[in-house]
């Protein structure tokens, strides 16, 4: 991580220091007590904020477009033609998710200049931390006490690091780096795990953790990001 920013720039574009994220709603349902818990946070994080401002710098990280879109291609383009075809990208969680962005003519496919431009905007947004929350629902029901780990691909290159959260009784969580004094995400294209664990046992499916099928992209121009996304889990598996 070549370049270094002060925890203020994080303070000028962190969602969290805009109270974007203060309203919580779970189906029709309104909780008080969820968005007092909000509030907490948020006045939290903004503390945080300033008070790191001095001496804990915000790396951004490097993220070399090329490299990432060759990584893509080795893991995705099956037969080898530098496009990949819908039953290709649906085969990696994350790209699945991020397509509707990269896709830019809207033609299903995803060439090499659309990959290349999706990891280009990355490293010319210059975004180090972006406030990332999400609520968790299991058949339907807020799940409490999961924790929600964004893995970033590998394909993000070495400098994009994973972030994780444990989600509160109303199934909400907002992430946090490890060793991080304050919340937020790198951007990029993330493996989604949700991982809840009694007596040392999984009690999530594997399709939500080890073998996930959920992926997730964080960036800055990803429309209504800041107010939260939703995962929705099922507890029946393909044996069910
Ligand atoms: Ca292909
Ligand atoms: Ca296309």
């Amino acid at each position: 991580m070549t370049e270094m920013f002060c925890n203020q720039h994080a303070i000028e574009r962190h969602p969290l220091a805009h109270g974007k994220a203060g309203i919580i709603r779970l189906g029709a349902h309104y909780i008080p007590a969820a968005i007092v818990n909000r509030v907490a946070v948020i006045l939290a994080a903004i503390l945080l904020l300033v008070a790191g401002c001095e001496n804990a710098p915000v790396a951004i990280p490097e993220i070399d477009p090329e490299a990432s879109v060759d990584l893509i291609l080795a893991a995705a383009d099956k037969d080898s033609n530098k496009i990949l075809y819908q039953d290709e990208w649906q085969q990696v969680p994350s790209l699945a998710a991020a397509a509707p962005m990269m896709d830019t003519d809207g033609d299903g496919m995803l060439t090499r200049p659309e990959l290349l431009s999706r990891m280009q905007f990355y490293k010319n947004d210059r975004m180090a931390l972006l406030d990332f929350t999400c609520t968790v629902l299991l058949d339907g029901r807020p799940l409490e006490g999961a924790t929600v780990t964004l893995i970033p691909e590998p394909f993000m290159g070495p400098e994009v690091k994973p972030c994780s959260g444990i989600t509160a009784q109303d199934g909400w969580c907002y992430m946090r780096q490890e060793g991080s004094a304050i919340p937020g995400s790198h951007c990029g294209m993330f493996r989604v795990s949700v991982s809840k664990k009694e007596a040392g046992v999984e009690t999530i499916p594997a399709k939500y953790n080890t073998d996930t099928i959920l992926g997730q992209e964080v960036a800055t121009d990803i429309p209504g990001l800041e107010r939260g996304v939703t995962f929705e889990l099922s507890s029946e598996t393909a044996e069910d």
